[in-house]
């Protein structure tokens, strides 16, 4: 049954899953009704926190989101995650891996999870992630978080997108952390070392904590620093919002939205 964009619009904001799920489909094949549900949707009262969660591949992005999920529910809150797959525009890209990591979640009615593939587009998040994130926005999830693979031009997209951006890196990197110095490292305000518990990590940490203002340390699949980090984004919301930066944040964000929801 197709329904009408004003319907769709009703469901979304009633946090009605399947109808989100529809919409963000719409949205990804760019058809029309989707760009009328976006036009019909009226953004919740109680601004949700959005947070990127960047990182090289393998850094353990995923796992971390999956305890954080765990904990943020714990704490009564709704847990809209995006999962932007840079990968394969041959298959179109859902990623199995995050599914699989997330699928405990599967079943709670106040979890959202959505991998979304970018389809070639430049850059690392889907023209559609911008998108998805009004959807939920709309939907009243408490917290948001948008994975991406912060490689190249990714970790710019993420910075416009999130208001609060953790980088994600592992023990062992060496010249890769000064490589990524120029970008993932200076636009995160939080930086995790996740995989505490490799060997040179103790070293990767000193390293890290000589360059940047702001680092934890994480062992995600043993739930260790996950607590830390829920207080720490807490900690940077309640800033954001005493200071007000998120507002200048946000329309920066319309005004790019704006600038590409044309192209
Ligand atoms: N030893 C150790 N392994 C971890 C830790 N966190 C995650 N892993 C493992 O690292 C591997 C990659 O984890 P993911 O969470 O898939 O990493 P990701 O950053 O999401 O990977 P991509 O989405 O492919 O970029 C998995 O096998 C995890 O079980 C950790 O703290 N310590
Ligand atoms: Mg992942």
């Amino acid at each position: 049954m197709r329904l009408d964009a004003a319907t769709l619009a009703e469901q979304v904001a009633k946090v009605d899953v399947r109808a989100i799920a529809r919409v963000m489909s719409l949205i990804e094949n760019r058809d029309p009704v989707g760009t009328a549900v976006l036009a019909q949707l009226t953004p919740s009262r109680a601004q949700a926190s959005v947070i990127g969660i960047t990182g090289y591949p393998g850094t353990g992005k995923s796992t971390l989101i999956d305890q954080l999920i765990t904990a943020y529910r714990r704490l009564g809150q709704k847990v809209g995650v995006l999962a932007v797959d840079i990968s394969s525009p041959i298959t179109g890209g859902a990623v199995l891996g995050d599914r699989i990591r997330m699928q405990q979640h599967a079943d709670d009615p106040k979890v959202f999870i959505r991998s979304m593939a970018t389809r070639g587009h430049q850059g690392g998040l889907a023209h559609a992630t911008g998108e998805a994130l009004r959807v939920l926005e709309a939907a009243a999830y408490d917290m948001i978080l948008i994975e991406t693979v912060g490689v190249g031009q990714n970790e710019l997209d993420i910075v416009q997108i999130a208001p609060i951006v953790v980088a994600v890196v592992a023990p062992g990197l060496g010249d890769e952390i000064q490589a990524m110095k120029a970008g993932l490292l200076e636009v995160a305000d939080i930086v995790v070392m996740n995989k505490g518990d490799h060997e040179g990590a103790d070293r990767t940490m000193r390293d890290l904590q000589a360059q940047c203002r702001m680092v934890l340390r994480t062992v995600a699949h043993r739930d260790e620093g996950i607590l830390e980090l829920i207080a720490v984004i807490a900690e940077y919301r309640r800033i954001q919002d005493l200071n007000g930066s998120r507002c200048g944040k946000t329309t920066e964000r319309l005004v790019q939205r704006g600038a590409t929801s044309g192209s």
